[in-house]
């Protein structure tokens, strides 16, 4: 694994758990840690159970005994990283956005491509899909319950910025981040909407704000897990103040392939909101609610039922019947938010093990990246706004 912050917390923890509960076809080692800062590295290795540590990347790309880099880096050192894997024949999984451009990530896929025909498989890591919840209701809407899709509406709010004096961590510097709340959380919102609808974006119309553009630089690295993981919440800041370079608010509206228009915002400015991924999906004969901050609960409207029946149902969804669920607890016997980790490596392991492509696919990271690029494009476009008066 390249990088042990937050993100390399949330992966060391799944591939430790997920030979536990699911009965894996291969066995992952968590055999080198690779990070920049020796001692930090070696703490973190110490912590989550990796076997051995490196400060270069490099060395164990280079490693024949390394059959699977998983990328938990920030975005603008995925695309380096990835093609150097795909290119020495490893398997790849790289944490979302897929990259900080759209050049890179084509870039990437492309390379995915190659490495595909030589057996190399790549996932990019939209964990959100990998919930219980979330794979419930795209099998729902896959199956026809609510009818025709005809409307999306999706949003990703955290509120972690609210404090002017946050510190202005890697996640508020394009260089390392490539956008904020836009390929932060809505990259999210828009993966998610593109599964469980199963159309992708095809146009946008957006706009983005920063709310807080100089904030202090942070007094110590906070990315870890735990204590705010980086979010904000702990660290404090230095006493120095600097630019902060990307959005805090994405709005965008985007039609999908057959024609269905969805709205989307991202936020990490929306006070009183954790980590609120929330999406709605109207149909013809129903329609399906989900949100982050209640991950065990399905909502799903029937527009058949009998008049003074109608109303969205709470599904638990905890049911030995539900995906990922048999493998665990007794129904009602609740996942939380590492569980979509885990049941990431489990499908990337089945897939190494069956040869067949894991997805999401970069090419499916692709799309994302060009939908946030499309509407980056149209938020620079002064054209959007319609005077009132
Ligand atoms: O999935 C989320 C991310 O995209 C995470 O849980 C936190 O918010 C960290 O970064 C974003």
């Amino acid at each position: 694994m390249v990088g042990h912050g937050f993100m390399g917390a949330a992966h060391s923890q799944a591939w430790r758990v997920a030979p536990r509960f699911f009965d894996l076809p291969l066995r992952p080692e968590l055999a080198l840690l690779a990070g920049r800062d020796r001692g930090r590295t070696e703490d973190a290795a110490r912590q989550w159970g990796w076997a051995e540590t490196v400060t270069d990347w490099r060395e164990a790309v280079a490693r024949d005994d390394i059959d699977l880099v998983d990328i938990v880096t920030p975005g603008n050192s995925h695309a380096e990283i990835a093609i150097a894997a795909l290119e020495a024949g490893k398997h790849v999984l790289c944490e979302k956005p897929l990259a900080n451009t759209v050049e890179e990530a084509r870039a990437m896929a492309d390379a995915a491509g190659r490495a595909a025909a030589r057996g190399a498989k790549a996932m990019v890591g939209f964990t959100y899909r990998r919930l219980p919840a979330t794979s419930h209701a795209r099998n729902l809407v896959a199956s026809g319950a609510i009818g025709t899709v005809r409307q999306v509406r999706a949003r990703y709010l955290q509120d972690w910025l609210v404090d002017a004096d946050a510190p202005l961590t890697w996640r508020l510097q394009q260089e390392h981040a490539g956008s904020g709340a836009l390929g932060d959380l809505a990259a999210h919102a828009i993966d998610l909407a593109q599964f469980i609808t199963g159309q992708d974006l095809t146009e946008v119309s957006g706009t983005l704000d920063t709310l807080v553009p100089n904030r202090p630089l942070p007094a110590e690295a906070t990315d870890g897990a735990g204590g705010g993981a980086g979010l904000g919440a702990a660290g404090g800041g230095s006493e120095v103040l600097a630019p902060v370079t990307v959005d805090d608010v994405a709005l965008f509206t985007g039609r999908f392939a057959d024609g269905v228009l969805g709205s989307f915002e991202a936020s990490r400015m929306a006070t009183g909101r954790k980590n609120a991924l929330q999406l709605e999906v109207s149909g013809s004969l129903g329609a399906v609610r989900f949100d982050l901050e209640d991950l065990n609960f399905l909502e799903y409207y029937d527009a058949a039922a009998l008049p003074d029946r109608q109303g969205f149902t709470r599904i638990m969804v905890t049911e030995p019947e539900h995906p990922y669920l048999s493998a665990w607890w007794p129904a009602g016997h609740s996942l939380g938010y590492e569980h979509g980790f885990v049941h990431q490596m489990k499908d990337l392991v089945d897939a190494i093990a069956a040869g067949t492509q894991p997805t999401p696919s970069f090419a499916d990271g692709l799309q994302v990246q060009e939908v946030l690029g499309a509407v980056a494009r149209s938020a620079g476009k002064a054209s959007i706004w319609t005077p009132v008066h």
